[in-house]
């Protein structure tokens, strides 16, 4: 592909920075526990860690009926948030489909007193509200089919037939994702197609039906740092490079410790980590898709919905620095106190920690500043500063305007630079 064709077709996702991730699943039903007894681990990973048989665990489907599901709901709790796009598992490891598919009865339609189609009604309220939809589908993991990898305690890995799974399987299943649900901006494959050369039929496959769409980095068995068969690098859970990345590239975030939903997992990350890790990701090339894992119920974990709410007040005020913003231009150490994300004539200065004397001086600035403002300031009243060759003192004053991240805007006199 040509990098201006590609370039074309990652623009809307360079824009965007900042999506929702859903994990929820039948996994959301025993919420990390088993038996009464605590299963440690991800929530989506709990038939896994307890060796759950799969008569057991194909047992929950009969109780899945998350009546409090609600797509409009979910999408408004993302707008406000100010994600742009949102991918939700429709199979993750357990097999379980959260769409209705012809290929196996194991599905959230025909399997469960619910009785409806979750990603249907979820791409339609996207659709409405002009959010990006996208799905996560795990092609190589599957606890269920017998053909599918990783479960070992039902059945006889060396009777696996893996080519007979992804021609029979998950291709017919792609097909119907790719077809039923109308246009999907993202693909979101998880640990691993087998070989390169799987990778590269997938993504095939998937261009035959959305040529629009963007395929992430897990489609690769390559390393996840490499630029591979993906259009962007997906690194680890909740990691955040040390300097900026010259690829597209994407942080795959929870919003506590898990994915799937756990009862007892109320480590909630608060609003100010999850915007300064937003501003972090974005000053070095980077977009945030942090998850919400749904109760059995199908709602949103009250604490996540507070925490971003939180993050969508800071966004409307302070939107303009991230969306669309470039890397900085300028580098940092990782212990600065701020972080820099730039547009054309623009360098925005994010204010991490409040300096004491109220004056910061940031370096490496090879333009002459032309004007310096507070981004959320009312009427973007001019703040005082010296500057001395690639050196601005600012005076910021005492008082912060924001307890987390205080952007400033330096105007640069090239309104063509970095
Ligand atoms: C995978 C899944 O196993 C997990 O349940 C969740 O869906 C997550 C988003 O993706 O977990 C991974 C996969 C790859 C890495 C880390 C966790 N990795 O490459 O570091």
């Amino acid at each position: 592909m040509s990098k201006s064709e590609r370039d074309r077709r990652m623009a809307w996702w360079r824009e965007a920075k900042f999506g929702m991730f859903i994990h929820w699943g039948l996994y959301s039903i025993p919420a990390g526990m088993w038996k009464g007894k605590l299963v440690s681990g991800l929530g989506e990973w709990i038939q896994f860690n307890a060796r759950i048989p799969i008569e057991e665990y194909e047992k929950l489907a009969r109780h899945f009926n998350p009546v409090k599901f609600d797509a409009a709901e979910w999408v408004k709790v993302a707008k406000e948030a100010g994600m742009r796009y949102i991918v939700i598992t429709a199979k993750h490891h357990d097999g379980f489909c959260m769409f209705h598919t012809e290929l196996t009865d194991y599905n959230i339609v025909d399997a469960t007193p619910f009785n409806r189609d979750p990603l249907k009604e979820l791409s339609e309220a996207c659709r409405k509200e002009g959010i990006r939809f996208g799905f996560y589908y795990s092609q190589l993991l599957d606890w269920h089919h017998p053909d599918g990898a990783g479960n070992d305690w039902d059945y006889d890995p060396n009777k696996k037939n893996f080519t007979r799974y992804l021609e029979d399987y998950v291709k017919p299943q792609l097909r119907e994702l790719l077809t039923n649900y109308g246009p999907i901006a993202i693909v979101w494959f998880d640990i691993y197609s087998p070989t390169p050369e799987i990778a590269r039929e997938l993504k095939a496959w998937v261009h035959r039906f959305q040529p629009e769409a963007i395929v992430s980095g897990r489609i690769d068995p390559g390393r996840r740092w490499d630029v591979g068969i993906g259009d962007y690098i997906e690194l680890g859970d909740n990691e955040i490079p040390e300097k900026r990345v010259e690829y597209d590239w994407e942080t795959p975030a929870t919003i506590n410790n898990t994915w799937g939903f756990k009862s007892y997992d109320h480590d909630w990350k608060s609003p100010g980590v999850i915007i300064q890790n937003l501003v972090d990701i974005v000053s070095k090339g980077g977009n945030y898709l942090l998850n919400v894992g749904p109760t059995a119920d199908g709602e949103i974990p009250e604490p996540s919905i507070q925490i971003l709410k939180k993050v969508g007040a800071w966004l409307k005020k302070n939107g303009e620095s991230i969306y669309g913003a470039q890397a900085s231009p300028v580098d940092t150490h990782p212990h600065d106190p701020y972080k820099y994300t730039s547009k054309p004539g623009k360098l925005y200065v994010h204010v991490l920690a409040w300096p004491w004397d109220g004056k910061i001086e940031i370096q490496g600035i090879k333009n002459d500043v032309e004007r310096a403002y507070f981004l959320a300031g009312k009427n973007h009243e001019k703040l005082r500063f010296e500057q001395k060759g690639e050196r601005v003192l600012l005076h910021l004053g005492t008082k912060p305007l924001d307890p987390v991240d205080n952007v400033i805007v330096l105007e640069m006199a090239n309104r063509k630079w970095p």
